[in-house]
């Protein structure tokens, strides 16, 4: 992944201080006139000497700071670092990464938060401190299985390419490692053998490190921040909708985009998906394309407009059948699916039922939906070949190669709910680990539909779903934030709570239109009381001035964008309906 830290000189500390932060009103008077005429915000220096303030920040943090049991945090290092250039890169892992923001210089704090078993690996994070603040922060969600410190200076999930960093708007950024490192050679779900290790992937480490920025904040600035905000995706989103079940009191926005909510039935349905393709069932890339031209077929123009955009993806998956691919008795080949293919792709799109309820009552993961399936399977990645069929067939121990999902999949029954490296998953059967399945859904799931407690606070929740998204099941999120509303009220749910889904768009944010400035509307909502109203997910060149190629409004579920007249690539194309 790439970011910044490359391009930046880093300005080592020559001196130590207790210097606090100062907080002259003329020095933030002086800043916040550079600020928007309409709604100033009061920027507040890093003090006097920024160098001497950055430096200041190398004192460790209490535990009784932390409000969980934890050792304390002691500060690696806290060092100046200029300002950097926005680069380009010409390719990425995501439509994203492809992106290095302009930052401006910023004191960059590194530390740890000891554990309490002394096995357990230490929480990781960086806090990055602007030299003038707007009084917020913003924390980042991390992705898989984590295991790799965010730096918390990249674009925000679904951020617009056009707009800065958080960082370069003022706010306090954090990241962490969520308390394990990820070594090379080392299965991504290693980590998990250790309690402490996987409680702190599931929640603790975000609160841990959420609860140490602030004091950093404090100490900084001499206040804490006024406003709290996360922004995650995918692993990221189910933490966001962690700390909104788990510590309602501790973020006032947060956006949740393609959220791992029920990651007990992702982990199996994962394994499935590997399973279903071994051997003859596996789809090669024709067989993929044929599936995606299909879909596409069966639906582009019904929609309204035939423009390579499935608008309606509930309504195709309706009308979808695969079985029309399957070959005619006595042929195969390219055109055609075998029937184990067949099964393979129905069981795709099939939900998954565990054999007995899983936390908050949740025992069913959704199947996946359809269109997308070819998308370019690396850089940026998305379709089957990335998420689902890989490469090659799927092998045990799987492959480099293989789907991502038979990955991540197999390698969780293995290391953390069988917790033996080497058991052969074809064998597996949650009835057998049933104590373990509890427990790990008890951790993991972010299914609590009660935010009752985060909507009294004040907070306010966005959860973007992405309806080509082969990594988790889009419907995941809808059936959650359903269950949201049938536990409060669809009422009293859109006062505090939004669920918008965006067509054609994979896991990423390839493929269609899916950027939109979040934390913009986040803040609105939250600051200035303004609901979320008339949005718009935009898809923009990889250049600068990052030209807006196509639009579309961003719908509330259950609405999706209907073509109405004008060019397909207009947002006033198209109106949000049923
Ligand atoms: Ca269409």
């Amino acid at each position: 992944m790439r970011n910044g830290a490359d391009k930046v000189k880093s300005l080592p500390l020559t001196f130590r201080t207790t210097a606090t932060a100062a907080t002259t009103a003329a020095a933030a008077a002086l800043l916040a006139g550079c600020a928007s005429v309409s709604a100033p915000p009061l920027l507040t220096p890093l003090g006097a000497d920024p160098a001497v303030e950055c430096a200041a920040q190398i004192s460790p943090v209490p535990a009784f700071a932390i409000g969980l049991p934890s050792g304390g945090a002691s500060i690696d290092s806290a060092t100046l670092v200029a300002a950097s250039a926005l680069a380009v890169a010409d390719r990425g892992p995501t439509p994203a990464s492809r992106i290095t923001p302009a930052l401006p210089a910023f004191c960059k704090v590194l530390g740890r938060i000891a554990p309490i078993d002394p096995k357990a690996p230490p929480i990781l994070f960086q806090v990055n401190l602007p030299l003038a603040w707007n009084g917020r922060s913003v924390q980042y969600g991390g992705g898989g299985f984590n295991g790799v410190l965010n730096n918390a200076l990249t674009l925000v999930p679904a951020g617009r390419f056009d707009q800065p960093a958080p960082l370069a708007q003022g706010y306090i950024t954090v990241g962490t490692d969520s308390g394990h490192q990820t070594k090379p050679g080392e299965a991504p779900q290693a980590f998990a053998a250790n309690d402490e290790a996987f409680a702190n992937f599931a929640h603790a480490a975000y609160k841990k490190v959420r609860d140490v920025s602030v004091v950093l904040a404090k100490r900084a600035y001499g206040r804490v921040p006024e406003k709290l905000y996360f922004m995650g995706s995918s692993e990221g989103g189910r933490e966001g909708l962690t700390m909104a079940q788990r510590y309602p009191a501790d973020f006032d926005g947060i956006f949740s985009r393609v959220p791992v909510i029920n990651w007990t039935g992702l982990m199996h349905v994962s394994n499935r998906a590997g399973l279903a393709t071994m051997g003859e069932a596996w789809l090669g890339q024709a067989q993929v394309e044929l599936v995606h031209n299909a879909v596409l077929t069966t639906c582009d123009a019904a929609d309204g407009s035939a423009d390579n955009l499935v608008a309606n993806p509930v309504g195709c998956k309706a009308a979808f059948d695969v079985r029309n691919l399957q070959c005619v008795a006595g042929t195969s080949g390219d055109h055609c699916l075998n029937p184990a293919q067949v099964r393979a792709v129905q069981t795709h799109h099939s939900h998954w039922d565990a054999p007995f309820p899983l936390a908050n009552g949740v025992s069913r993961y959704p199947g996946w939906g359809v269109s997308g399936e070819a998308a370019a399977p690396f850089g940026p990645s998305g379709g089957y070949r990335a998420w689902w069929t890989g490469l090659s067939a799927p092998t045990l121990p799987a492959k480099p190669d293989n789907g991502i999902a038979w990955f991540f999949g197999s390698g969780a029954i293995q290391h953390i709910f069988a917790r033996d490296p080497n058991f052969d998953v074809r064998r597996y059967r949650p009835e057998d680990f049933a104590d373990r399945v509890r427990q790990v859904s008890a951790l993991m799931d972010s299914t609590n539909p009660d935010l009752s407690a985060f909507h009294a606070r004040g907070g306010k929740l966005v959860v973007l779903e992405y309806m080509a998204d082969y990594a988790q099941s889009p419907y995941a999120g809808i059936g959650y934030f359903e269950s949201v509303q049938a536990r409060l009220g669809a009422e009293t749910t859109a006062r505090f709570a939004r669920l918008y889904t965006a067509p054609g768009v994979d896991h990423v944010g390839g493929g269609a239109p899916a950027n939109i400035d979040m934390l913009g509307v986040l803040s609105d909502w939250v600051e200035r009381g303004q609901a979320p109203a008339k949005l718009q997910v935009l898809e923009q060149e990889f250049k600068p001035p990052f030209a807006t190629t196509r639009a579309l409004p961003l719908c509330e579920w259950p609405q999706w964008p209907h073509y109405k007249g004008g060019a397909p690539n207009l947002a006033s194309s198209f109106e949000c309906a049923r």
